[in-house]
């Protein structure tokens, strides 16, 4: 039986692009904005009309200063111009077409030309390289195959990288864990909480981490907390890495964590991030928490400039430790979408998750659910309770519960009713989780 090896080492992929200075980058990226706004203009009628709407002209675009003269862009651009009026080549021309469903309506549709692909699988490889994955590795890739970016982008990413892809998709869990064992992969990609999964059936199983031969993790798509990464390290015993990314503008692979911490580093060169006021569109400095917006300087297929992603996050420009210079954002505290208004109050489900998770008497699965009752807005929350940390006496249910709810209302200001479920009782997920359920509009 191969077991585990210890030694975790990263490497930067392309010293020149992620280490050059902010300088250098604002120059390099101004260039690509300036014929990134000549190409949508002459190749998609739909964005001509856009800035022909606003009297801007191709050429009042000089550098990346005037990327604010930009109109904004979102998912209008692709439900109105559906299925492919968001293409600036030809359908022929596209080597692969991927879609994201949305949470209404059209699927957002973006096709991908042969260097595309080929930038994809670059940004990818950075992002390996950030998570300790070495030429040579097996990458156990769990996120789903198909429309889905997920499963294609991490493996088309292992050839250009060198590694061999496991194309082993969603699904089967009892199967994931057979080859987890028995072909023992070194690197894995998933939905974090699909990872969770993972091991609580490995743990019910018997299934003894230490025998498996993985050492590092890519997870993303879904908002997750640094409690949530803590508990995938400690139990599994790799590394677990944060990436980032969203179809319209690329897939997985826009940004990654890197060894020193929480922070996503993005691959700013290619895609440019600003974060603006939701109120205003303004752009904020560094460190105020906004909507994060990205220019895709260098995409053919779908080109998308000031592409209002909705999510919420700050951002840094200062070097990190590890040597890379990119800008670094915090993790994604949720869209602006996933935001529940409760009495009044903002709380994401994030901020929930991370008191939850401090809690060793409960597992790390749960649900919110919202209802308006004789017009007060009421919120339950349902947590599994952890057997192997647990007293089962009325008394200790009912403490546990108590205890989570004081810091819910000191961490969110909203005053939840925690209710604890059996173990395994919640539903699991095999890619993103929908954990809220409100029923105060039905
Ligand atoms: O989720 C692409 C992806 C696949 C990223 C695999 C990472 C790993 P979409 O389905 O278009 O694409 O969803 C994009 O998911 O705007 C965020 O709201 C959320 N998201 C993606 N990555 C993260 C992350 C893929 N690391 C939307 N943390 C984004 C928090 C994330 N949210």
């Amino acid at each position: 039986m191969i077991t585990k090896e210890n030694s975790f080492e990263s490497y930067i992929w392309d010293e020149k692009k992620e280490t050059m200075s902010e300088d250098e980058r604002r120059e390099l990226v101004g260039k690509r904005l300036k014929n990134q706004v000549k190409y949508m203009y002459n190749n998609l009628p739909y964005y001509r009309e856009k800035l022909d709407a606003i009297g801007l002209e191709p050429g009042d675009v000089k550098g990346i200063k005037d990327i604010t003269k930009l109109p904004f862009l979102d998912k209008t651009a692709f439900t109105e111009n559906y299925p492919f009026g968001t293409f600036a080549v030809p359908r022929e021309k596209m080597e692969r077409i991927h879609a994201s469903s949305g949470t209404t309506g059209k699927k957002k549709v973006v096709g991908f030309t042969h260097n595309d692909v080929k930038l994809w699988q670059e940004m990818l490889c950075r992002c390996f390289a950030m998570a300790g994955f070495k030429k040579g590795d097996a990458v156990h890739i769990s996120y789903g195959y198909g429309l889905f970016t997920g499963g294609l982008g991490p493996h088309y990413a292992c050839e250009m990288y060198g590694a061999t892809a496991i194309p082993v998709s969603t699904g089967n869990t009892a199967g994931q864990i057979q080859i987890l064992q028995e072909w023992q992969p070194n690197a894995i990609c998933c939905t974090p909480t699909y990872m969770l999964h993972i091991i609580d059936t490995m743990e019910k199983m018997g299934v003894d981490p230490s025998t498996l031969a993985l050492r590092t993790g890519l997870f993303g798509a879904e908002p997750w907390t640094v409690e949530m990464k803590k508990q995938i390290e400690d139990r599994l015993g790799i590394r677990a890495f944060d990436v980032y990314g969203l179809t319209e503008v690329l897939g997985p692979g826009v940004g990654c964590s890197c060894e020193c911490g929480d922070l996503i580093h993005i691959n700013s060169d290619h895609f440019w991030p600003e974060i603006v006021d939701p109120e205003t569109g303004k752009p904020l400095p560094d460190g105020e928490l906004g909507e994060l917006v990205f220019s895709s300087v260098t995409k053919e297929g779908v080109p998308m400039l000031r592409y209002n992603t909705h999510d919420l996050t700050r951002i840094y420009h200062t070097k990190c430790a590890c040597g890379r210079t990119t800008p670094r954002i915090e993790k994604i505290t949720g869209r602006a979408d996933d935001m529940m208004i409760i009495r009044g109050v903002n709380v994401f489900p994030t901020q929930i998750e991370s008191v939850i998770l401090k809690h060793k008497e409960v597992n790390p699965h749960y649900m919110i659910f919202i209802d308006r009752v004789n017009n007060i807005d009421q919120v339950v929350i349902k947590v599994e309770i952890n057997p192997a940390n647990f007293s089962d006496t009325m008394k200790s249910l009912e403490k546990v519960e108590k205890s989570i709810e004081a810091e819910l209302v000191s961490v969110t200001g909203i005053h939840p009713k925690i209710q604890l479920v059996e173990s395994g009782s919640l539903p699991r997920s095999e890619g993103k989780l929908k954990r809220v359920v409100d029923s105060r509009f039905k």
